[in-house]
């Protein structure tokens, strides 16, 4: 993330409107010191995603394990709540669960890195060495890239880094605008015994490229002529993440050449105009350092595929050697106001690590919440076979509603009656299909779903649902939502109805959901992940306990709960 997005979030949110009365009813006139009835509530924290104490975080940065420990570092203002004197955060972890906070692992010191120490990664060299590659705002205000090694290789937790005085080992080649070149990624090394990193940057035109440097030593690093990849539909790409994946199973492979399993690689981009992080999947021709994308369409990123359709930024991705598989983490930022950050203390917070592989059809991403999740689970309700005809609600009771993981799946006997779709939507096209249609709009097929951090009245709560359609070839569409729009009753949140297609086989006439609710997120998984979407809402009635969780179904063809089960969730140890 950048020092633009943040001028742009000071332009549109009302730190500067003229919000002095509502801001003071508020936060000060509010009688209780504890500030529990006011948006600076404890109630919004969160009991099991990853925060820091106190204070702004966003990217995930160099996650990694080592020795068997994950480390996670990320991007920490330690001053306040809102963005600004970037340092990486670190913090240390034996199930990706639990969470130790250690100091501060970088932090501005040299003219290399004077005004930021920004987003990058960790590669584990031969020999079993860690090292760090990060970008560093420079005393002229511009991005280059640095290196940062253990200052002690056998301290098991790694708490102090040092920056040789080598660095920067990458500054912006001409043509390239050296306020936007910034995020190297994990590092692969080719056959020919080079190292290689992707690092996203905008050339003079303002179009965006994945640039590529190549390295024998890590220390004296040259682009390549050709970047890895490139699309005139953007400008800045942000912490782009290129890593295998296999192309049977879940098996997760690490970034460097995969010997004999066959693999294709995705490209992940964060594209920095709207802050969404898009990725394409495809071929890797090593010999050519070469990305030949499978899905890029008409170099048009707004159809590319996302991880997720809601409140998820600069993930980043790392493989886990020893549990075989690839991890993803990601920013889910507040969609209430600075101002409130700042009474609140904290703004920000990781999205609980996913597992990612490739679908079977080899089209698009896999994602389902780390097993170890599981191990938060406490109380278990269960519901089977019960039919929700058109204006049907069934209540889940018996978990704490604000803390709890849903797994379900839902029946449709009559799915061919879905409903005929009447033009071509495409895949950006869900968002503005979730905003039309609400959950309180009938249709054929749906809407159906979850009421979740809801009101007994339903005055509050976030509908996370699905509606089927049909095209004119015979396809069947399935589009899910999670609308926030009902979400709180305090003002001046961010609150969209944020949207995406569901790419599964209606064959049997299933779709599963399973929805995480952690006080002020929600993280949705439609069609066994296949389309996830994390949604960040502070219902008021949360602070007075009142708080309820539905099935529902509000379209006119029945629908059935084959399986639910809901588990309340127990609080992890973090930080
Ligand atoms: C950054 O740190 C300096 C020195 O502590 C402080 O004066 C300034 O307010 C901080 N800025 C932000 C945005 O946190
Ligand atoms: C390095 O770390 C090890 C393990 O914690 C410790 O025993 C050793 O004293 C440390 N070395 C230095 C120079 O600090
Ligand atoms: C470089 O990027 C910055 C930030 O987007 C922009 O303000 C500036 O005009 C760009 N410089 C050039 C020469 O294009
Ligand atoms: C981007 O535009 C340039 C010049 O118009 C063209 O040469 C190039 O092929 C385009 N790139 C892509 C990925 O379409
Ligand atoms: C379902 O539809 C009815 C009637 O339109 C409406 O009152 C109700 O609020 C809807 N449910 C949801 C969750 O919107
Ligand atoms: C998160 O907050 C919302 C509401 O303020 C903005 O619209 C998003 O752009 C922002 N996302 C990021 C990644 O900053």
């Amino acid at each position: 993330m950048a020092w633009l997005s943040f001028i742009s979030l000071l332009l549109c949110l009302p730190a500067f409107r003229n919000d002095g009365d509502e801001f003071f009813r508020r936060h000060f006139l509010n009688p209780d010191p504890e500030k529990a009835f006011s948006i600076a509530s404890k109630q919004y924290r969160t009991a099991f995603h990853f925060q820091p104490p106190q204070n702004w975080i966003n990217d995930p940065n160099g996650p990694m394990l080592y020795n068997g420990i994950y480390h996670l570092f990320y991007q920490y203002n330690p001053f306040s709540a809102k963005w600004g004197n970037i340092t990486w955060g670190h913090s240390i972890s034996g199930d990706l669960i639990n969470w130790t906070p250690l100091d501060i692992a970088l932090r501005p010191s040299d003219p290399f890195d004077l005004h930021g120490c920004w987003s990058g990664s960790t590669t584990i060299l031969p020999g079993n060495k860690p090292i760090i590659l990060y970008t560093g705002i420079n005393e002229a205000g511009y991005n280059v890239q640095n290196i940062a090694l253990p200052k002690n290789i056998s301290d098991p937790f790694l708490l102090e880094w040092v920056k040789p005085p080598y660095n920067p080992v990458m500054i912006a080649a001409d043509g390239f605008n050296a306020t936007q070149f910034r995020d190297p990624s994990t590092c692969w090394q080719g056959k020919d015994g080079f190292w290689r990193t992707t690092v996203g940057a905008e050339d003079f035109e303002m179009k965006a490229k994945a640039l590529l440097y190549k390295s024998e030593d890590f220390m004296r690093w040259t682009r390549a002529e050709r970047p890895l990849f490139s699309t005139n539909s953007s400008s800045m790409i942000e912490c782009v993440d290129f890593f295998p994946v296999s192309v049977k199973g879940k098996r997760g492979l690490g970034s460097s050449s995969t010997d004999s399993v066959e693999a294709k690689y995705v490209l992940k981009m964060g594209v920095f105009d709207n802050t969404h992080d898009y990725y394409l999947i495809g071929r890797y021709m090593e010999e050519l350092d070469e990305f030949i994308p499978e899905n890029a369409f008409e170099d048009d990123h707004r159809l590319w595929a996302r991880y997720d359709y809601g409140s998820f930024y600069a993930s980043k991705t790392f493989f886990d050697a020893e549990k075989k598989r690839r991890i993803l983490w990601a920013w889910s930022n507040e969609s209430d106001t600075i101002s409130d950050d700042i009474v609140k203390g904290w703004a920000g917070l990781q999205i609980v690590p996913r597992t990612v592989w490739l679908d079977d059809n080899g089209k698009q991403l896999v994602q389902w919440p780390i097993r170890e999740l599981e191990s938060l689970r406490l109380k278990k309700v269960e519901l089977k076979h019960i039919e929700l005809s058109e204006g049907g609600v069934v209540e889940i009771k018996g978990v704490k509603a604000s803390q709890a993981d849903i797994e379900m799946e839902f029946e449709i006997p009559e799915f061919r009656k879905a409903e005929l779709m009447n033009h071509e939507w495409k895949l950006d096209d869900a968002q503005m299909a979730c905003h039309q249609m609400d959950a309180s709009i009938r249709g054929s097929i749906g809407p159906f779903g979850l009421l979740v951090l809801a009101s007994h009245n339903l005055e509050e709560h976030t509908a996370i649902f699905f509606r089927v359609f049909r095209s004119r070839t015979g396809d069947y569409i399935v589009l899910m939502c999670s609308d926030q729009r009902k979400s709180s009753l305090w003002p001046e949140l961010y609150k969209p109805a944020f949207g995406g297609f569901v790419p599964v086989d209606m064959k049997e006439g299933r779709i599963s959901l399973r929805t995480l609710i952690d006080h002020s997120v929600i993280e949705s998984f439609g069609g066994g992940g296949r389309t996830c979407i994390t949604a960040r809402v502070y219902p008021k009635l949360l602070l007075a306990g009142g708080i309820h969780t539905y099935v529902f179904n509000n379209g006119s063809e029945t629908v059935k709960i084959r399986k639910l089960q809901a588990w309340e969730m127990a609080k992890a140890r973090i930080n």
